[in-house]
């Protein structure tokens, strides 16, 4: 081993929300430990995705540490639903509070991570050669970070300029007086839409399937509410903490066929106003039964139609794939309203899907589009893709990529028979990308923290999931999604969106707090399903 590899007591592989607090946390518990950053600096996704109007979906004073109460107390929230420049400054002024910049490595994209069975150790290996040695490997890489490129015939022959809203430039981008096309109508897409319209001089929309979207409601949080949120934080925090998706939020006590009509448009008025990802948590029922779901659909459709004034477009922007909610909802602003401009026009790609991008723009089975900037909303290779783009290999040199060859397999999101030592935040089978992925990572964070501090007083060196622990923690998974509706969907959750990926259900679905119940349960019953072994000792004690 050569005398400038660094040892450690873990490695955490991600400088966004999960890796930052993973790193912190560590320390704080003496740890010796790194964080490895492929980007010049803090943020991962909100690092990456600068495209113009990117927000987020959860409330700004909900999407946010809560392991500081001063840090809570201090910053100020400008608007309900904060833009990316905004969680970056946010995520920066952490950084720089808890002083976490000497624990970083920035421009080290970590391209392999071995155990090695003798040392009991990982040996995490980044693009540039550097190696670090620890006894923990933590990926804290992100469920959306690998972005989705699609293969279009042509694409790398195109004249202008192109851009993956997900790995946007820093610097200016220049839409004025340009013909963009934007392909894709997710959340990316449907965000940046009206910020582009209202620069360029013609946005052509690629659309393949519509999507649902929900108006933010978006507004500058004032004085008097924050003071009033700041009050009640830590109730706050207790009712996110107790809810299905870490918002301090509740569906209605009754299911959406069990209330007339008034009343069933009462509540989805309400939950309209409240904006966003929410509208599909309005009622219990509304992801489990179809008919409750229609109800949410019908509602929806009525408001498409009031907003957009051409019926064929207002159509064309119409779901008819899948049930409302079982792919993210969108929260947008005003993105309806952009299809009532001249310059914008709507390419349904299901009459006309694209043939192939060429030297001058996009070519659909119909026309020709010429163009000066085409904009990539298409998304991202989900919560296996960021892992898959490393070489993990475990005991044996067993590769997790081809472990993961017919979909993650975990117990509960945070471990990999077979990979001892290593933890994933917010992984496949855990609940975070159905949830509040600030208040998730600190969840598997502090839950991994504290599974370090038994082990070392019970004098464990290492831990892996068993087998078998896998297994049910998989039929569990599965289980669960078998009893919704959001296997009616081609969704990001099931792979669906990637060429050739597996399609499996990859999220837990039980919800935030039922998934810390469940966390808490196994702890208690001296980690349930887990193996622990003293240094050196191949077998179980
Ligand atoms: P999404 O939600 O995966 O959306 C990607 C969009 O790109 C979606 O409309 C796709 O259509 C479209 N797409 C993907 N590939 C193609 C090709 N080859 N041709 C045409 N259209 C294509 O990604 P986002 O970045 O918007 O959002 C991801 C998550 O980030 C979001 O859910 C929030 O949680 C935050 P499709 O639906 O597959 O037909």
């Amino acid at each position: 081993m050569s005398n400038n590899v660094e040892q450690l007591d873990a490695v955490v592989v991600g400088g966004g929300i999960a890796g930052m607090y993973a790193v912190y946390a560590l320390r704080e518990k003496g740890a010796r430990v790194r964080g490895l950053e492929a980007a010049a600096g803090f943020g991962g996704t909100w690092y990456h995705n600068r495209y113009p109007g990117a927000r987020c979906d959860i409330e700004s004073v909900d999407y946010s540490f809560s392991f500081s109460d001063e840090l809570q107390q201090d910053w100020d929230w400008s608007e309900r639903f904060a833009t990316q420049p905004e969680i970056l400054a946010y995520l920066e002024h952490v950084a720089e509070r808890f002083d976490l910049t000497p624990n970083f490595t920035f421009g080290a994209k970590v391209t392999s991570a071995a155990y090695d069975e003798v040392e009991q150790r990982w040996t995490v290996t980044t693009g540039a050669g550097q190696q670090f040695v620890a006894r923990f490997c933590i990926f804290a890489t992100g469920p959306l970070s690998a972005t989705n490129l699609p293969d279009i015939p042509g694409r790398d022959t195109f004249a202008g300029e192109w851009y993956h809203t997900g790995a946007w430039p820093h610097g200016e981008v220049d839409f004025k007086g340009k013909r963009v096309g934007v392909i894709g109508t997710g959340s990316s897409g449907i965000q940046s839409i009206p910020e582009i319209a209202a620069d360029a001089e013609q946005v052509f929309v690629f659309q393949r399937s519509a999507n649902y979207t929900i108006p933010a409601g978006n507004r500058p949080l004032s004085d008097e509410l924050k003071k009033e949120i700041k009050a009640n934080y830590a109730e706050r925090r207790r009712q996110a903490r107790a809810s299905g998706g870490g918002s301090p939020f509740t569906p209605y006590p009754k299911g959406a066929l069990e209330v007339d009509e008034a009343e069933r448009r009462r509540v989805y008025d309400e939950w309209w106003q409240r904006g966003g990802v929410l509208f599909s948590k309005a009622f219990p029922d509304q992801l489990s039964n179809l008919a409750a779901n229609d109800t949410a659909r019908l509602y929806t459709e009525e408001k498409i139609a009031e907003l957009v004034v051409d019926g064929d477009v207002a159509s064309a922007l119409t779901p008819t794939d899948h049930p409302i909610g079982t792919k993210r909802i969108v929260t947008d602003s005003g993105f309806y309203e952009s299809f009532n401009r001249d310059n914008v026009s709507l390419v349904n790609l299901r009459h006309t899907p694209i043939e192939r991008v060429t030297e001058a723009g996009i070519e659909t089975t119909a026309q020709v589009y010429d163009l000066d900037m085409i904009v990539y909303a298409t998304g991202f290779d989900a919560m296996t893709g960021s892992l898959d783009r490393i070489d993990i290999r475990g005991k044996g040199r067993r590769s997790l990529r081809e472990k993961w060859s017919s979909g993650p397999r975990t117990y509960l999101g945070l471990e990999v028979d077979g990979f001892p030592n290593m933890f994933i935040v917010n992984g496949p089978g855990s609940p975070s990308v159905l949830a509040n992925m600030v208040l998730t990572a600190e969840q598997h964070v502090n839950w991994i923290v504290e599974c370090i501090a038994h082990m070392d007083a019970r004098g464990a060196w290492t831990i892996e999931a068993s087998a078998e622990a896998v297994d049910g923690w998989v039929a569990e998974c599965n289980e669960r999604a078998s009893k919704t509706l959001f296997l009616q969907a081609n969704s990001w959750y099931l792979g669906a969106n990637i060429p050739g990926k597996p399609r499996v259900f990859m999220p837990f679905i039980g919800g935030f707090a039922v998934y810390g119940d469940i966390l808490d349960e196994v702890a208690n019953a001296d980690y349930k399903g887990f193996v622990m072994s003293p240094v050196g000792d191949a077998d179980n004690f």
